[in-house]
């Protein structure tokens, strides 16, 4: 078997795998990656979420995201909401978790972090409030799946999407 292959059984291991072959083109390590989730794999009506449970600010949980070739979940639609909230489970391993929503460039024009604007809003009523002026980005209640807006300073669980396949 050859090291690469082995390396297939962990997200840790591949990375490792992927760092102690620096000439491999990256698509190769990518198309390699099936699962590069290193939290726990949640899928709902056939969209692929990672969900972190360990508390991060907004930008270090983005950033993950990212390394693992996703970024923070973007919620597009109410079924898709009620899917994900669903999909979390009846005893839901953290409470609020980081979605990839944020005001941060302009103060209540709420994006994803693509840049695109929200075509549905889960904000629970009244949110988004701008606590204290300070809160630039959004925590969804697993309870109940509505959305909050949040200090992006704070520690939360996330959940990242997978990013389409190039
Ligand atoms: C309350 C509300 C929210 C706010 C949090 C901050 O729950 O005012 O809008 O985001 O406090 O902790
Ligand atoms: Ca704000
Ligand atoms: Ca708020």
């Amino acid at each position: 078997m050859t090291p690469a292959v082995r390396a297939r059984t962990s997200g840790e291991a591949r990375h490792e795998a992927s760092a102690s072959y620096p000439g491999a083109p990256r698509r190769a390590v990518v198309a390699e990656n099936d699962n590069p989730c290193s939290g726990t794999p949640v899928t709902a009506d056939g969209r692929s979420y990672c969900v972190h449970v360990d508390l991060l600010s907004f930008e270090d949980a983005a950033a993950r995201c990212e390394r693992e070739h996703g970024h923070l979940a973007f919620i597009e639609t109410a079924d898709e909401n009620a899917n994900l909230q669903r999909a979390l489970g009846a005893s839901p391993p953290s409470d609020r978790f980081w979605i990839g929503l944020t005001d941060r460039e302009r103060e209540g024009d709420f994006r994803w972090t693509n840049g695109a604007p929200i075509t549905f809003s889960g904000f629970h009523m009244p949110e988004p409030n701008d606590d204290g002026g300070v809160e630039d980005c959004t925590e969804f209640y697993a309870a109940d799946g509505r959305w909050n807006d949040i200090d992006c300073r704070l520690g939360r669980s996330s959940i990242c999407e997978a990013s389409p396949p190039a």
